[in-house]
C-alpha cells in the first residue's frame, strides 16, 4: 500500500518523491510505504488552505456543521476498515479498536456538529452600550497527532477546528498512517471542499517542525511526549500562534481501604494495561492503603494473569504488540532498570515470544513491580507501555502526596465507597482529569488536559471551540 499525501482535495506524492515504510509491529513486516514530507509539502498545503480559507469561513456555521454530519456518515460506513487498519497499524486487539478508536472517531464528528449548533450569541450588556462576541476563525491551523490513538485523537482536533471555519494542515504520527489516508479517501468520496483538510504524512523534524514553523499557521494543536512538546513550544512561542499542548502523563490510581476490592482490582488493571498501558490517562502507578495492601495486590495479579496476549486480529485477546521494536526496547530497559533498583516484579517481567504470525512481533507481558520508592525512575518517568509500579500508603493525606510526586498531572483516578471521601482526595491530586470509582469514562463537553509537563490548555467542548476562534468584542454605545 503506497500512502500519499492529501493537499487540494488530492493524493499526491511528495515533492521529493522520498518515502519510508510503515510497520505492522505485531508481525514485524511493512504494510505500506508513505511520504517522507518536507517544508515543500508543507508549503504546498498552506498555499492550498489559502485558497480555501475565505470560502470555508464565510460559509454558515450550520453549513459547517452539515459537513461534519456528512464526514461522520462516511466514516460510520467505513468504522470496521478502521477498526482493522488502526489494529495492523498499532498492534493493539481489534476488538479494542473497533470499541473506542473507530467509535470515537465517528463521534467527534456528531459531537462537535452537535455541540456547536449550542453555541449562542454572547452579549454583554452595559447601561448605555451593547458588547457582541463575535467568533472568527484563527485562520490556517497546524494539528499534530501520535501514534496510540490514530484517528480517535486526529479527529478530535480536526472537527471543532473545521466548525470554527478554519482551513487544517494535519499530520498523524509517521508510525500510524493508515487511518488518516481513509478519512481523505472519505473526504474525496463526499465531495468535501478542496484545501480545506489538507493530511501531510512524515517524520516530526521534518513535516511536522515544518508545520511548527510556517508563518501562515496562527495555531498549533499538538498532542504527543512532553520532550517533543518542549521543542514545539520553543519553536511557536516566540511566533505567537495559539497553542494547546496535550502531553505525558504519569498517573495513579489510589485505593482507598474502603474501596470495593474486587471492582478496584479490575478498575486498575484496565486503567494500566489498556492498549498496553499505551494511553497517556493509564495509571501506571498504583498506590494501595496498607491495611488492604496484600489482598488488593493478590486480587490485582489475578486480573493481569487472567488478561489474554494474543494476536490483535483474533476476537479474544486483550493485549496487543506495542507500537513498534524501539518502543519495547525502550519499555524492556525500564523493567530492568526497575529490578536493578530493587524493585520486585510480582507478574509479567519480559517480552513475550508468540505463535505464528507474530513470533517477531513486540509483545510486552503485563507487568507489575513492587517494592520501588516512590521517586525513582519508573515511578516518576512515562514509561508508555505495559508496566505498572504499585506501592503503599498509611493515610489518604499520604496517598496523595505520593500521587502528586512526579512532573506530571494529567489524570488519575480514586476508589472508595465513600464517594465524598473519594472526591475531597480527588480534588487535592494535581492533575487535569479524574475519575472516582471508575476509569476512560468521557462526557466530551468537559475540559481535557493536564498541568506541569502534561501540557497547557484544555481540549473537549467550549475549550476546544474557543482554541480554535479568535474572539472579537464589538462594543456598541446605544443611541
Ligand atoms: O509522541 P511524539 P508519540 C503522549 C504520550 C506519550 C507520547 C507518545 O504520553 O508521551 O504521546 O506518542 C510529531 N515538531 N500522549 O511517541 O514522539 C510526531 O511525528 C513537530 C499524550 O507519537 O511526541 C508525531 O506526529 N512535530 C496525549 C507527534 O509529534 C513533531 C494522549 C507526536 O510524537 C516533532 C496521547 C517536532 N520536532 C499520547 N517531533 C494526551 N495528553 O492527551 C515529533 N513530532
Amino acid at each position: 500500500m503506497q500512502i500519499e499525501n492529501f493537499i487540494d482535495g488530492k493524493f499526491i506524492p511528495p515533492v521529493n518523491k522520498d518515502y519510508m515504510d510503515n510497520y505492522n509491529p505485531a508481525e514485524n513486516v511493512v504494510i505500506a510505504t508513505i511520504p517522507n514530507s518536507t517544508s515543500e509539502d508543507v508549503d504546498l498545503a498552506v498555499k492550498a488552505a489559502s485558497r480555501a480559507q475565505l470560502a470555508w469561513s464565510n460559509l454558515t456555521i450550520k453549513d459547517r456543521i452539515q459537513w461534519l454530519r456528512k464526514i461522520a456518515e462516511g466514516l460510520e460506513l467505513r468504522k470496521t476498515e478502521i477498526a482493522s487498519l488502526e489494529s495492523i497499524d498499532t498492534g493493539k486487539p481489534l476488538t479494542l479498536a473497533a470499541k473506542v478508536d473507530a467509535n470515537r472517531s465517528v463521534s467527534n464528528f456528531n459531537f462537535f456538529a452537535e455541540h456547536a449548533e449550542q453555541l449562542g450569541e454572547l452579549r454583554f450588556e452595559m447601561p448605555d452600550a451593547t458588547n457582541y462576541v463575535k467568533r472568527k476563525p484563527v485562520g490556517i491551523v497546524g494539528l499534530i497527532t501520535p501514534w496510540n490513538l490514530p484517528l480517535y485523537l486526529l479527529t478530535w482536533k480536526i472537527a471543532p477546528a473545521l466548525v470554527m471555519g478554519n482551513t487544517i494542515i494535519a499530520k498523524p504520527s509517521e508510525m500510524t498512517p493508515l487511518t488518516a489516508n481513509l478519512l481523505c479517501e472519505v473526504l474525496a468520496s463526499i465531495d468535501f471542499p478542496d484545501g480545506v483538510i489538507n493530511i501531510v504524512q512524515g517524520l516530526g523534524k521534518n513535516a511536522g517542525q515544518a508545520i511548527v514553523e510556517h508563518p501562515k499557521i496562527r495555531a498549533i494543536s499538538f498532542t504527543g511526549g512532553t520532550d517533543t512538546g518542549k521543542i514545539v513550544a520553543a519553536t511557536a512561542a516566540p511566533m505567537f500562534k495559539k497553542l494547546s499542548l496535550e502531553l505525558g502523563g504519569k498517573n495513579a490510581t489510589i485505593i482507598l481501604d474502603d474501596a470495593d476490592l474486587a471492582a478496584a482490582a479490575k478498575g486498575a488493571a484496565r486503567a494500566a494495561f489498556t492498549n498496553s498501558g499505551q494511553v497517556c490517562l493509564c495509571g501506571s502507578r498504583i498506590l494501595v492503603a496498607d491495611s488492604i495492601y496484600q489482598v488488593f495486590i493478590d486480587l490485582l495479579v489475578m486480573e493481569i494473569e487472567a488478561m489474554k496476549i494474543g494476536n490483535p486480529r483474533n476476537e479474544s485477546t486483550d493485549i496487543g504488540s506495542v507500537i513498534s521494536q524501539t518502543h519495547m526496547a525502550k519499555v524492556l530497559s525500564y523493567i530492568k532498570l526497575a529490578v536493578e533498583d530493587g524493585g520486585k516484579i510480582l507478574t509479567g517481567g519480559s517480552r513475550l515470544l508468540m505463535p505464528e504470525p507474530n513470533q517477531e512481533g513486540a509483545f510486552v507481558a503485563p507487568t507489575l513491580i513492587e517494592g520501588l520508592p516512590i521517586d525513582s525512575r519508573c515511578a516518576t518517568e512515562e514509561i508508555f507501555g505495559p508496566v505498572a509500579t504499585i506501592h503503599r500508603f498509611a493515610t489518604d493525606q499520604d496517598a496523595i502526596a505520593m500521587a502528586n510526586a512526579t512532573q506530571y498531572g494529567l489524570a488519575g483516578s480514586v476508589w472508595t465507597t465513600d464517594t465524598e471521601r473519594g472526591k475531597a482526595v480527588a480534588e487535592q491530586v494535581e492533575s487535569g482529569v479524574l475519575w472516582v470509582n471508575t476509569w476512560l469514562h468521557r462526557d466530551l463537553r468537559t475540559p481535557f488536559g493536564g498541568v506541569k509537563n502534561s501540557g497547557v490548555g484544555r481540549e473537549g467542548g467550549d475549550w476546544s471551540l474557543n482554541f480554535f476562534s479568535e474572539l472579537s468584542n464589538i462594543c456598541v454605545k446605544n443611541d
